[in-house]
């Protein structure tokens, strides 16, 4: 899956398909996308950020501690909401001009965060924010037209204040999925249902796990072909997902999984090649029965 440096393509594709074949279809893809309410869908910790084309809508000023980010979206395509820290005297419209938000310099900490999981989707993503003036959040997603997400504007400037009240307990996970260069530790079959997953970073760079759902009959290697070259409807659909974290980095996201066979994979520029890191291997599959 695909979808960083091929996702507004394939968005677009697969939203053609599916007018053409009819709205009912869509609308039980979102449907069966959204999270189920649970411990990360109310509370004083929850933050809630809207994306669109193309547009982050968020608090300007965030309590530090851990933080739920329940992010929506308004947006035919998939976007991420990526957190990033910013060194001091940094701006985010130098690093968009830059780097179009689709690489981190070192004074850019991509802290992970939410990836939508179609339209009208509802995604999470748990994490630790330590309080600063200086942070964004982007879409470093790749729109038809090659520009990120980011360049287009979908950008959110806010800081995090100190938080005055006691922090709440850290999610319990049922499920670990291991980030490193260049591969995914996780279990090979999960349970169907609701499951919250803690998705560590003790590599040696960024990662972000990536995740679709391979539709009946399809394979993980048709995933990746679509991906490369988008012709007919994309044998996937999109599935919540978390955006790239810096090494030594922790955090967690909560989705209902429903049977089938899932693709995790990994986009994030090489930090000595700049290869995607999925031509470098990282990439895996589970079941979910
Ligand atoms: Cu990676």
């Amino acid at each position: 899956m695909l979808r960083r440096s091929g996702t507004a393509r394939r968005r677009w594709a697969r939203l053609a398909v599916l007018v053409a074949a009819g709205g009912s279809i869509f609308m039980a893809r979102s449907a069966a996308a959204t999270v189920r309410p649970g411990w990360h869908a109310t509370g004083p910790d929850t933050v809630r950020v809207t994306v669109g084309d193309f547009y982050i809508k968020a608090p300007a000023a965030i309590p530090s501690g851990l933080t739920t980010l329940l992010v929506k979206s308004e947006s035919q395509s998939d976007h991420s909401v990526l957190i990033l820290r910013l060194a001091a005297g940094r701006t985010i419209r130098q690093y968009v001009a830059a780097y179009g938000a689709n690489r981190d310099p070192g004074w850019a900490t991509p802290l992970g965060g939410a990836v939508t999981a179609g339209p009208g989707s509802e995604t999470n993503v748990t994490l630790n924010l330590n309080p600063g003036s200086n942070y964004a959040m982007v879409s470093y997603f790749v729109a038809p037209d090659g520009k990120t997400h980011a360049q287009k504007g979908e950008v959110h400037v806010f800081r995090v204040t100190r938080s005055t009240r006691a922090p709440g307990p850290e999610p319990k996970s049922d499920i670990t999925l291991t980030m490193t260069d260049y591969a995914y530790q996780v279990a090979p079959q999960i349970a169907a249902g609701p499951h919250v997953i803690r998705v560590e970073n003790p590599s040696g760079q960024a990662h972000e796990a990536l995740i679709v759902r391979l539709l009946p009959g399809k394979t993980m290697a048709e995933a990746v072909a679509w991906d490369t070259a988008p012709i007919g409807p994309p044998p996937y659909e999109s599935f919540s997902s978390v955006a790239r974290m810096a090494p030594g980095l922790h955090l967690w996201m909560s989705a209902n999984f429903k049977p089938g066979k899932y693709v995790i994979s990994c986009y994030t520029p090489d930090k000595k090649t700049a290869r995607p890191h999925i031509k470098l291997g990282m990439l895996t599959q589970i079941e979910v029965r």
